[in-house]
């Protein structure tokens, strides 16, 4: 598709709005409980797979983990929500962890694609990691335990059902959803293959505590991996138009009823509001009342869209990777603008 806009046109904000005392508020207390209980499960386990959202690899996973567990047990890293992403860029992705955060096994997945061809990888090359390492006080046990680990909203539970389901023929076994920290309760266990026997326990999401980045954390509030209410909509909407204007993505611009980008998040969500008649009513001192935008359900609007891909697929770390060619990227761009 033709670039209807020329980004070099508009005087965009080059440098993130938001600073870092924002970041206190956003972090629940319950995460870190998880953290520690999976640290204890870690020796009933053969696997760990890791699972994080394909457009943030390098932003937000959990650093205990990579440190403190990993050592010990064969390590997947499965980079979900592929089909939200760039795809041309995913080879460059895995080789960027591989250099630079020794993560050996990278594997992309769409947990809603049944045929999906990183899911179909992902049994063998269990299997095969496993076989292939020291059990420890595992050796003599026929079955495999696999624990999911990851922040929340990542797909963990879609892709244990999609497992189960591709494997077993059994549907909807775990409760999914839109927003982060569904799945609650600990170390709920799945069999999602027969033979061999495989098992997997899924975790609530955990996620590091001290995100020491600004950006850090609104991507990740971005991808529904914080709770919406935690940064607040308006913030999550406005950091999502500085990403989308710097980057010269416009498909927002139709979305949100506009007739070209704007930067000044209050006119797009009125804009928003006006299309799709997000309304609010409002009392004066008089008594009477009148109707206004309603600016928060026009920015989860907004959010929204991003989250299903109606903004365009986004590879929102695509400044921190750096094995990339220019005009590649210049390209995909056009193409996805
Ligand atoms: N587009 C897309 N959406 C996905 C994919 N995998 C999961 N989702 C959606 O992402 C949301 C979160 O999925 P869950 O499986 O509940 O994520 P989780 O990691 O178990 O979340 P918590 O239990 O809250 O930590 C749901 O709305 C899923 O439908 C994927 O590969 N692609
Ligand atoms: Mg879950």
């Amino acid at each position: 598709m033709a670039v209807r806009f020329d980004a070099a046109a508009y005087n965009f904000r080059k440098k993130c709005p938001y600073v870092r005392k924002d970041l206190l508020r956003w972090f629940p207390g319950h995460m870190n409980k998880g953290l520690k209980q999976m640290q204890r499960k870690l020796s009933s386990v053969d696997c760990v797979i890791e699972v994080h959202d394909a457009r943030i690899p390098f932003t937000g996973r959990n650093p205990v983990f990579t440190e403190t567990m990993l050592g010990a047990k064969p390590h997947i890293l499965v980079l979900n929500k592929r089909d939200l992403t760039i795809s041309s860029l995913l080879p460059k992705i895995a080789d960027q962890l591989k250099a630079e955060e020794n993560v050996q096994n990278v594997v992309f997945t769409n947990s809603k694609d049944q045929h999906c061809r990183g899911l179909k990888t992902l049994k063998p090359l269990m299997v095969d990691l496993i076989k292939n390492s020291n059990r420890y006080n595992r050796s003599e046990e026929l079955d495999y335990n696999v624990m999911i680990i990851g922040v929340p909203n990542v797909g963990k539970s879609s892709l244990i059902n999609m497992l189960r389901s591709k494997n077993m023929k059994i549907r909807h076994a775990l409760p999914v959803g839109a927003v982060a920290g569904v799945t609650r309760s600990l170390m709920t266990k799945m069999r999602i293959n027969d033979d061999p026997k495989i098992f997997m326990f899924d975790t609530p999401g955990i996620l590091e505590p001290s995100v020491t980045d600004i950006e850090m954390g609104l991507k990740l509030a971005l991808c529904a991996s914080l709770q919406d209410h935690l940064v607040g909509e308006e913030t999550i909407a406005d950091y999502l138009l500085y990403w989308l204007n710097s980057h010269a993505k416009f498909k927002y611009v139709d979305y949100m009823g506009l007739e070209e980008p704007c930067d000044d998040i209050q006119k797009v969500l009125i804009s928003g509001a006006v299309k799709y008649n997000r309304i609010r009513r409002v009392r004066d001192f008089d008594g009477t009342t009148r109707e206004v935008p309603d600016l928060l359900e026009s920015a989860r609007t907004m959010i929204k869209a991003f989250r299903t891909g109606e903004l365009g697929r986004i590879f929102l770390d695509i400044d921190i990777l750096k094995f990339r060619r220019k005009p590649e990227i210049e390209e995909e761009m056009e193409e996805l603008a």
